[in-house]
């Protein structure tokens, strides 16, 4: 059989952060930084990681968790299987360029880019919805982090220069033009996320909490008035999606009718809201957006999970190279992280 190549980009979330688990809105977009992953099919699985210089396989019904790189695999795996889908080995090499545990769903996308593989090379024809939702599946259930939809749907659903305004609670999107003469660029801090999936998963559990004492199943549909008869922790975590919810709305819009200043706006009230309320910003974040807005950006904040990770500037095109460069030797003056930046572009979903 032919060599099969992918190419699976990662993401990044230009609003709607934390709001995914309690079915709010998201505006995330697929990013030119991808994994590659060639291969053929074979009878067991053998994959080698350039990135972490290793050859790993496993039989495709031997589905123990090594606590490695390779459970991403092995999770799209026992998905396919627990949904009675019958797949074959593969032998391959895993590259590319997105960087991996930087906040840029490496995770996910090396998810979508085996189930590409799988759904070319076994001819599986899955949609990619199906291909988002198995996907996430894998993550919650077999490797054990329990996010939302929002990465893996990106991933699925990037489109060339569009952001993707997504319902997460419907699954209804809508593709948004981003501005030509602006660019995204991304900023990784250099911190690893440690303290990431406690927290995530305790704020995941408060919130749905705060829902549930309410009676409500999004985070959509909660008022300002509801809000105050909640614990007052309970109050602030939800209280901060509402708000990013609406947030969300109001960046479509201003993105619809080219109000690249007012986007910026909302980028900032985004961020420092987050960092105040859900608390899930660090010092190296919140030195960027303020670095970032003294270098005269129309916008910045943390995009993913936070606690380190990467963030998000929105620059004029002919600038962002300019501005990677100053705010980076600035961020080295201050930090002692490897930190780096990339000018990127809403690029295609998993192909
Ligand atoms: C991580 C999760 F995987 C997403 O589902 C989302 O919750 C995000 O954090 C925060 O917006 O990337």
């Amino acid at each position: 059989m032919a060599m099969v190549r992918v190419e699976s980009p990662g993401r990044v979330n230009l609003i709607g952060e934390h709001t995914d688990y309690t079915f709010g809105y998201v505006m995330p977009m697929a990013i030119n930084l991808y994994t590659v992953l060639e291969g053929e099919k074979a009878q067991e699985v053998t994959l080698y990681s350039e990135h972490f210089k290793e050859e790993r396989s496993f039989k495709p019904d031997q589905l123990n968790r090594e606590n490695a790189w390779i459970d991403y695999v092995k999770g799209i795996y026992w998905v396919l299987k627990k949904e009675g889908y019958s797949v074959g080995g593969m032998k391959g090499k895993i590259s590319g360029d997105l960087p991996i545990g930087a906040g840029l769903s490496s995770s996910a996308s090396l998810e979508l880019a085996v189930l590409e593989f799988l759904n070319k090379a076994y001819s599986l024809n899955l949609s990619r919805l199906e291909m988002a939702l198995l996907a996430k599946k894998a993550e919650n259930e077999f490797v054990g982090v329990p996010c939302g939809i929002l990465d893996q749907f990106a991933i699925a659903f990037g489109k060339k220069d569009h952001v993707i305004f997504l319902d997460t609670d419907t699954l209804k999107y809508e593709y948004v033009p981003f501005p030509e003469d602006v660019s995204m660029v991304v900023f990784y801090t250099g911190v690893k996320r440690e303290l990431a999936s406690s927290a995530y998963a305790e704020r995941r559990v408060i919130v749905k909490e705060a829902l549930s004492i309410l009676g409500k199943r999004t985070s959509k549909e909660v008022s300002e008035e509801e809000l105050s008869r909640l614990p007052s922790l309970y109050a602030r975590y939800l209280g901060y999606i509402v708000r990013e919810n609406r947030r969300v709305l109001k960046v479509r819009d201003a993105l619809k009718s080219g109000d690249i200043v007012r986007v910026g706006e909302l980028l900032m009230e985004a961020h420092w809201d987050i960092a105040r309320n859900y608390e899930v910003s660090c010092e190296e974040l919140d030195f960027f957006v303020r670095k970032a807005k003294e270098l005269n950006a129309y916008g910045a904040r943390l995009t993913g999970a936070g606690f380190g990770g990467s963030a998000i500037a929105l620059v004029d095109r002919e600038e962002a190279q300019q501005f990677g460069e100053k705010i980076l030797r600035e961020y080295k003056e201050r930090f002692p992280w490897e930190a780096r930046y990339f000018v990127v572009e809403p690029a295609e979903g998993v192909k």
